[in-house]
């Protein structure tokens, strides 16, 4: 029986002084969703993606929500044994404190403008990191960067936030993704 402690999910309370993107993407650099590259591997870490190297690229993601069960990983056709990792931009429309949140199943780690946001790195069921407040001080795109994979079993990618002001938590929307365009 695989047993992880919740003390692996590293719990940062608030993230500031993101970089944002430079330049920002302007509509004519940017397509929408955020890009993928995929690498078969059967991961315990995030870090074993990274040292896996290229992956081959995928069709992009809209957004960060899917909860497939034991269907296929993202937007590749297997099931299990698949590492990701994702690239783009994430548009905050206006400055302020975001709270925001993932649930995984199995690892991830999210960067945004640069700073760790969340980290739940090994193998687990579907789980939920802490709430962090992102302090976002200007309005605009910040360089998104996420590993991610699927060992076996059961798979969860969600990106969750609250923008200032909002009543609640809700998908990050497909609006808020991009990433640059080729050529
Ligand atoms: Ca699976
Ligand atoms: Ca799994």
């Amino acid at each position: 029986m695989l047993c992880v402690s919740p003390a692996s999910v590293r719990a940062q309370a608030v993230v500031g002084n993101l970089a944002p993107a430079a330049p920002q993407p302007g509509p004519d650099a940017r397509s929408s969703g955020l890009a993928v590259e995929y690498i078969r591997l059967s991961a315990r870490h995030v870090d074993d993606i990274e040292s896996a190297g290229k992956g081959i690229p995928g069709e992009p993601l809209e957004m960060l929500d899917w909860n497939v069960g034991d269907g296929p990983v993202l937007s590749h056709a297997d099931e299990d044994g698949i590492g990701a990792r994702i690239t783009g931009f994430i548009n905050f429309p206006k400055a302020g404190d975001y709270l925001m949140a993932m649930q995984s199943n199995d690892g991830v780690r999210l960067f945004i403008g640069g700073q760790l946001v969340v980290e739940d790195p090994g193998v687990h069921a579907d789980r939920f990191s802490p709430n962090v407040t992102v302090q976002v001080r200007q309005a605009g795109w910040y360089p998104l960067y996420l590993l991610y994979f699927e060992r076996k079993g059961t798979s969860t990618l969600e990106l969750y936030w609250q923008p200032p002001g909002a009543g609640g938590f809700d998908f990050v929307p497909a609006e808020a993704f991009a990433h640059g365009k080729k050529g």
